[in-house]
């Protein structure tokens, strides 16, 4: 049995050495919580529905409007897909690779999505959109507010899957503090209200190797994007 998961991910993250609750819930902040766990009991089913939407449109490095290759490559599901260009960052209806619509939302990314938002105090979420992302060792994205969605009133349901990753939570400017949380697979975040547009940022990937996963974190993150 491996013990990736009780494995320390650095030397400032006292939590990690303490007892864990596998299905915990923590406050980041106000209107942001880790549900921790929650995504396993939608496990099988998801990861089956994310190697169909995978076949259908394939993992891609996207360019941002700077001209830099992200080291996150990204793909989408929904009637809307995040897409990043030199023209800039935006929610489209079609992929930009194959010219076709986003595969459609599977039933159980609705599913977990819905749950996980009821939880933490979002009776009505229905989710439009899911950005999937996917993180090799290196990968990291830099601190950064979501704020392509239309209505900033609905929050964002992110889940984490395969190898762990220092989730960085910060305030509303780009200088205020920086929480660290170490995601883990089936870990999901959920923040909205007041701290739908604080930055956050995801540490280079550490390398290793996840029971199902192999070496690679995935993220999915739900929004309500039209
Ligand atoms: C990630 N997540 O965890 C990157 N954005 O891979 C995000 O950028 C993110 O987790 C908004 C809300 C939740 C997130
Ligand atoms: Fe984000």
């Amino acid at each position: 049995m491996k013990d990736l998961f009780d494995t320390p991910d650095s030397l400032d993250a006292p939590r990690d050495v303490v007892a864990r609750d596998a299905f915990s819930r923590e406050v980041m902040a106000e209107n942001a919580v880790l549900l921790r766990g929650k995504a396993l009991a939608f496990e099988t089913d998801v990861l089956a529905a994310l190697n169909a939407i995978i076949a259908r449109a394939p993992f891609r490095r996207m360019i941002t409007p700077g001209g830099f290759i992200m080291s996150v490559a990204m793909t989408n599901c929904g009637a809307a897909g995040w897409i990043t260009d030199r023209t800039g960052y935006r929610y489209g209806r079609l992929d930009p690779d194959s010219g076709l619509p986003w595969p459609a939302l599977p039933d159980c990314f609705v599913d977990l999505a819905g749950a996980a938002a009821r939880e933490a105090g979002y009776p009505d979420f229905v989710p439009d959109a899911c950005l999937i992302n996917r993180y090799e060792p290196g990968a990291r994205l830099s601190l950064h507010q979501d704020k392509n969605e239309r209505d900033l009133s609905e929050p964002i349901v992110s889940v984490s899957l395969g190898l762990p990753a220092t989730f960085q939570f910060g305030g509303l400017t780009r200088t205020a503090p920086v929480g660290r949380y170490v995601l883990r697979h089936g870990d999901v975040a959920v923040w909205g209200g007041r701290s739908r547009l604080c930055y956050h940022g995801v540490t280079a990937l550490k390398d290793g190797e996840h029971e199902k996963l192999g070496r690679m974190r995935l993220n999915l993150t739900f929004r309500r994007a039209l």
